[in-house]
């Protein structure tokens, strides 16, 4: 997990980037209601519980700007907050897999963000997290072939690895990057984090920057 890619200047800019404001700006549940795609946009997309908000919570140095939910499938909408005063359009989008959600859910799930995904032009990655513990799953793999298929740029990372033994990270890594191999869109490089200790949280921030 030190084997940054980034230099210290890199490392600091992206810090920089999520020390100013973060404001939350609307939940949308139908594509009328996106905002205007006027600015670089990045987006995190992942299983229910896998820790996005978390994630999120971290990146921004927040304890509440993503709700961390202890019921995971409810959130619906597609969460877009302003970074950094129009820099970024960041965007949280509803979790998928939830085992007990109803059918209809998940349509409406796939529909909406399908939709999404396919009319942003300044899209320029999603974030695909998945649980370092469970690695990636056949419905992680669904999505990231619909990804493929709408040509979205996207990139694994890996969550909670303050769950897993230290010696396990890199084999967890390796396992994801030789699964990715056949997917067209996939980023090879793959971050490792964990929310709890803000590991790969500097250089997941940091990547963020070069999307602009
Ligand atoms: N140990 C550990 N637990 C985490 C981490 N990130 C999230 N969690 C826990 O995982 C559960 C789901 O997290 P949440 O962020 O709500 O997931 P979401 O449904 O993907 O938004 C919560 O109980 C979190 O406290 C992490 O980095 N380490
Ligand atoms: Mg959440």
């Amino acid at each position: 997990m030190t084997d940054s890619l980034f230099t210290d200047d890199q490392i600091e800019a992206g810090r920089k980037l999520f020390a100013g404001p973060v404001a939350f700006v609307k939940g949308v549940v139908s594509l009328h209601d996106l905002p205007p795609g006027d600015r670089p946009e990045f987006t995190f997309a992942g299983r229910s519980n896998v820790g996005k908000s978390s994630l999120i919570n971290a990146l921004c140095n927040r304890k509440n700007l993503a709700r961390a939910s202890n019921t995971p499938g409810r959130t619906q909408e597609i969460n877009f907050f302003d970074l950094a005063e129009g820099r970024f359009w960041m965007v949280d989008l509803p979790g998928y897999g939830f085992a007990n959600a109803p059918k209809a859910n998940v349509d409406t799930w796939s529909l909406l963000n399908l939709n999404y995904l396919r009319s942003r032009s300044k899209l320029k990655r999603v974030f695909c997290l998945v649980d370092s513990r469970r690695g990636l799953g056949d419905v992680d793999l669904g999505v990231m072939e619909k990804l493929d298929s709408a040509a979205v740029h996207y990139q694994i990372v890996l969550t909670k690895t303050d769950k897993i033994k230290k010696s396990e990270v890199p084999e967890v890594i390796a396992a994801t990057r030789a699964a990715l191999m056949k997917q067209p869109a996939a980023h090879p490089h793959v971050i490792a984090t964990s929310s709890e200790k803000g590991l790969g949280i500097p250089e997941l921030r940091a990547t963020i920057l070069t999307l602009a």
